[in-house]
């Protein structure tokens, strides 16, 4: 691990333009990321945190032909609300590029030439699948079939999502086309092949020798599983019409693989960012005195930890990461996100309907962030964190100390007198924080980092409930300007601490102390006077707002809507029934009829004995639906009842016909309904 590195270049995982972001992609990178560069930008470190659009791979082209439009409009749309959600949540990228800008094609080019041209690659022609029917190779996403690993029947082409490995398409066993459902032949073609079995002493010996303690257990532990399970060539060209064009004779029509673009996107975002402010950017990916770090989700670990860091060694100019702090998955509402099941809080969403309101949920994500195992979230958790934490612990300390300072001093920051053992221990535990919550961030433990931002905000919390200045204000005013003044430090330092978890809080609260000069970390390390006395602060402001049961009863209502969305969608509707001719189904007399009295029959769960007006007469008919409907519910209802069925006897009661029911999305009965407003009981259904 490097320390005191004199530069740092901070990655996050490039999203595909195929859909908006949701709350795992922030999870799992986008906050954790924003959070370290935050941090390491206050304490006067130098940092590029880069980040853009990864708008190559199948996964783009397949959005294309199942909106039907091209892959360019896809990646324009996409790239379009993904840029605008990220600015708008205050993520502070140094720079947001695109892969299918000019200088990423150029960068990637030139890198694939390179390796080209010093013999790094094989070239052979080898036997791929192939969709006859669409006319088309099919790789990685194109592809589906079983894992030969874990057994997984959904695994890609080049992927395996459920257990994580890397696969080559012709490893899966019972191979189907996504675009046609077609079982692909095999065709040869010729293909450029990193030979990574040629990298696995180098390997062994930067990861499991030289990060064995400082990277996260689970992002070692699937290294070297891969590693130890031995490492094969791996194909880093594509036979696709999306793509970089494969830079080299003899390979006309052929594109890079993604995974071999994408990674090099770090790399051309920060040539970018470097030409738009004038710097070198060689030295922030070549220089070894500089930190590299890539913040990504755990299904991205062998790109940047095994073929990412094969092709920089390969090259031989660039530096390694020196962390991979990859977070294990996000859930919501017990069920995996998903972008195709559209199963996910979307930012751009959030962002409309909880408006200023993007420190909730990075502080919701960060304190349920799934560093180590996969986690829940769930809008009763959003709304506990925001109501019981950051309204009732940060937001009560800072309304009563600004509330506190108005009333008695007309926001002048009163002058203290003597110190109080309990103000002295307060000032030197304030004075310690810095380091605590640095200490936590530097490990990428930034669930602690927030807990620890926390604690402060409770120690004042407590110090002004022990204190009690609204009493003291009576018989030792000297005493409560010590007490406010001791107060208003806690106040300020919180106003520094905040902000790489808490950007637009920090913001806010520095407005209303009426803080210009950002505070540094190193001052609250060093010196208990903060806010000096004399400075006027501002009047005082919501910090957080309460988030009513409504509000979050609309969120679940919406997620619920989703869910029965999916099952109508994916529900397979029975096979018909054999024929039958006109004369079969005009012998059955279907009327229009209402309900005018219900009852349950006694000791049978199911029946309910209704009369129904048949517009001929009224009469009994038990209907097996007492387990959807309460009796007073369907007294009055319209409904569609067969007159004709020969009677039968059902627990002791005549049952003369039969009421005509159906199910829903989520399998309940309803009536089949006449909507037959005017139509008259004993109108006939033909
Ligand atoms: N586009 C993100 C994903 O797998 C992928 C990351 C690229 S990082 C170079 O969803
Ligand atoms: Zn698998």
């Amino acid at each position: 691990m490097l320390q005191n590195p004199k530069r740092y270049t901070i990655t996050a995982a490039l999203p595909y333009t195929n859909g908006p972001i949701h709350i795992g992609h922030l999870a799992g990178v986008y906050v954790p990321s924003d959070i370290y560069s935050r941090y390491l930008r206050l304490q006067g470190r130098d940092v590029v945190f880069v980040c853009g659009s990864d708008e190559h791979g199948v996964a783009i082209s397949m959005k294309a032909k199942k909106e039907g439009i091209t892959p360019q409009e896809v990646i324009d749309k996409y790239d379009g609300i993904i840029r605008k959600s990220f600015s708008d949540f205050g993520i502070s990228f140094d720079n947001y590029s695109r892969t299918s800008a000019k200088i990423h094609h150029d960068t990637a080019s030139e890198f694939f030439r390179k390796l080209y041209e010093q013999g790094d690659f094989i070239e052979e022609v080898t036997e791929q699948l192939y969709d006859a029917k669409a006319d088309q190779f099919l790789a990685d996403r194109f592809v589906v079939g079983t894992c030969p690993r874990c057994g997984n029947e959904e695994a890609y082409g080049d992927q395996c999502e459920k257990c994580g490995s890397t696969l080559n398409a012709t490893d899966l066993i019972n191979p189907k086309s996504t675009i046609t459902g077609e079982t692909p032949i095999l065709k040869s073609t010729k293909h450029w092949f990193l030979p990574l079995d040629r990298y696995e002493d180098f390997l062994k010996e930067w990861i499991l020798v030289g990060h064995k303690n400082d990277w996260k257990p689970n992002v070692y532990g699937q290294v070297k599983s891969w590693i130890d399970g031995g490492l094969e060539p791996r194909a880093v060209t594509r036979d696709l019409d999306w793509g970089i064009d494969v830079p080299v004779e003899g390979a006309e029509g052929k594109k890079l693989y993604v995974w071999f673009d994408a990674p090099i996107g770090y790399i051309s975002s920060t040539k970018e960012w470097a030409l738009r402010e004038g710097k070198d950017w060689e030295p922030y990916w070549k220089d070894q005195d500089t930190k590299l770090v890539h913040f990504i989700g755990k299904d991205n670990i062998v790109f940047h930890c095994i073929i990412f860091p094969a092709m920089l060694k390969a090259e031989g100019s660039y530096i390694l990461p020196d962390n991979v702090p990859a977070n294990e998955f996000l859930n919501l509402e017990g069920n995996k996100l998903s972008t195709s099941k559209n199963w996910a809080v979307w930012l751009h969403e959030y962002l409309e309907e909880f408006p200023n309101q993007q420190d909730v949920l990075r502080y919701a994500l960060t304190s349920n962030a799934p560093e180590n195992k996969d986690n829940d979230f769930t809008w009763k958790d959003f709304q506990a964190r925001n109501n019981n934490e950051l309204v009732a612990v940060f937001g009560n300390f800072i309304n009563r100390v600004v509330v506190l300072t108005n009333k008695y001093y007309e926001g002048i920051v009163p002058t203290p007198n003597e110190l109080s053992t309990a103000d002295e221990t307060i000032l030197t535990e304030l004075k310690a924080y810095p380091a605590v919550i640095s200490s936590s961030i530097e490990r990428y433990r930034f669930r602690e980092a927030l807990g620890e931002l926390m604690n402060v905000a409770r120690l004042g919390n407590k110090y002004l409930a022990d204190e009690e200045p609204w009493k003291m204000i009576k018989t030792d005013p000297a005493r409560v300007q010590t007490q406010m003044y001791v107060a208003l430090q806690i106040a300020a330092a919180l106003s520094s601490l905040c902000e790489p978890f808490l950007p637009f809080t920090a913001t806010k609260l520095s407005r209303i102390l009426k803080i210009e000069d950002k505070i540094d970390w190193e001052t609250v390390a060093d010196n208990s006077d903060l806010i000096p006395t004399g400075h006027k602060i501002g009047e005082a402001e919501l910090l957080f707002a309460k988030i009513e049961d409504e509000e979050i009863q609309k969120q679940i209502d919406k997620l619920e809507a989703t869910k029965t969305a999916n099952l109508v969608e994916n529900k397979v509707a029975e096979p018909q029934k054999e024929l039958i001719q006109f004369d079969d189904f005009a012998k059955m007399d279907i009327r229009v009829g209402t309900i005018l009295e219900a009852e349950k029959m006694p000791k049978a769960n199911k029946l309910l004995i209704l009369k129904v007006d048949t517009g001929i007469d009224v009469r009994t008919i038990v209907s097996g639906i007492a387990e959807s409907f309460k009796p007073e519910d369907i007294i009055g209802k319209r409904v569609t009842v067969l007159v004709n069925l020969a009677p039968r006897n059902l627990r002791g009661v005549e049952s003369q016909g039969m009421i005509l029911m159906t199910n829903n999305a989520e399998g309940k009965l309803v009536f089949v309904n006449p909507d037959a407003d005017g139509v008259g009981n004993g109108e006939t259904i033909n």
